[in-house]
């Protein structure tokens, strides 16, 4: 392994043990099942308190230990430039976390420049931790994994990410594409839960219209990792906005394509 790989491998490793720990910060302050607790940044757009006490932590920690690394968040915006540069989502799924729900994860990604190298995706309520390295491997509690052998879209199971940044008639038009093509729908709520779920076969493909570099950050190498078919999410202008992305088993992944209209290359 190349000093530069090790460097990466070794951040990941530290990257791995903040963000167990963030997500215990994150079960800690978790709201009861119920009504949403928290705040609307705009229509349905949630925000609780856990998501700037958990960005707060992982800031500091990483911080401490890779001063010369960049770091970007959801909440907080770019706060320091680097060759390396982590990209956090502190609660991916707030939606649901507000409501006391499970499906929801810390996500922290690293960039090397332009090119997601590593991430990890902790979703302490489900009992998972997802992790890539890129050029080394994807793994979900620690053991390999890979995309689904689905081939036939009318076997797949499909899930498109909904928000307020997507006109309704654009949301029902996919999802009806969807499910033209035969497929099971899905929308959960967790973009970088459900782009890892792509990696491992839990879906065949996800697609989102609108979503940022913080909910795709760590799931990118996953798939990487695993041979999915992804869209130019990055070359799209998702490094920095928000950008389309679509994530497939390449068995399936010309089909979606074509029957949601958004391009492979
Ligand atoms: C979520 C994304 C998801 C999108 C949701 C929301 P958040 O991120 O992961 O893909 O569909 O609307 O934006 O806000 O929970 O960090």
């Amino acid at each position: 392994m190349s000093s530069h790989s090790s460097a990466i491998a070794y951040r990941l490793e530290a990257a791995r043990s903040v963000v167990r720990d963030a997500g215990q910060l994150a079960m800690a302050m978790r709201p009861a099942p119920g009504g949403p607790a928290g705040t609307q940044k705009s229509a349905q757009d949630w925000l609780t308190e856990t998501d700037g006490a958990v960005e707060a932590f992982i800031a500091d920690r990483m911080k401490t230990l890779f001063p010369e690394d960049g770091f970007q968040g959801e909440e907080g915006g770019v706060a320091r430039d680097g060759q390396l540069r982590w990209v956090v989502d502190p609660i991916d799924g707030t939606s649901n976390y507000a409501r006391g729900r499970n499906r929801w994860c810390v996500s922290l990604g690293l960039l090397d420049g332009d090119k997601p190298v590593a991430g990890v995706i902790e979703a302490p309520a489900l009992g998972e931790v997802y992790t890539a390295h890129v050029g080394h491997g994807a793994f979900l509690n620690g053991k390999p994994i890979q995309v689904s052998p689905v081939k036939e879209p009318a076997s797949a199971m499909i899930e498109m990410g909904w928000s307020n940044r997507v006109p309704r008639e654009v949301f029902m038009e996919k999802m009806d594409a969807i499910m033209r093509l035969g497929a099971m729908p899905r929308s959960g709520g967790s973009g970088a839960l459900a782009l890892a779920d792509v990696a491992c076969g839990r879906l065949d493909g996800y697609i989102e219209i609108v979503i940022n570099l913080w909910d795709v950050a760590a799931a990118l190498p996953l798939l990487a990792e695993v041979g999915a078919s992804v869209s130019p999410f990055l070359a799209n202008g998702g490094l920095t906005g928000p950008a389309t992305i679509l994530a497939a088993n390449p068995h399936i992944a010309e089909a979606l394509s074509a029957a949601v209209s958004i391009p492979l290359k």
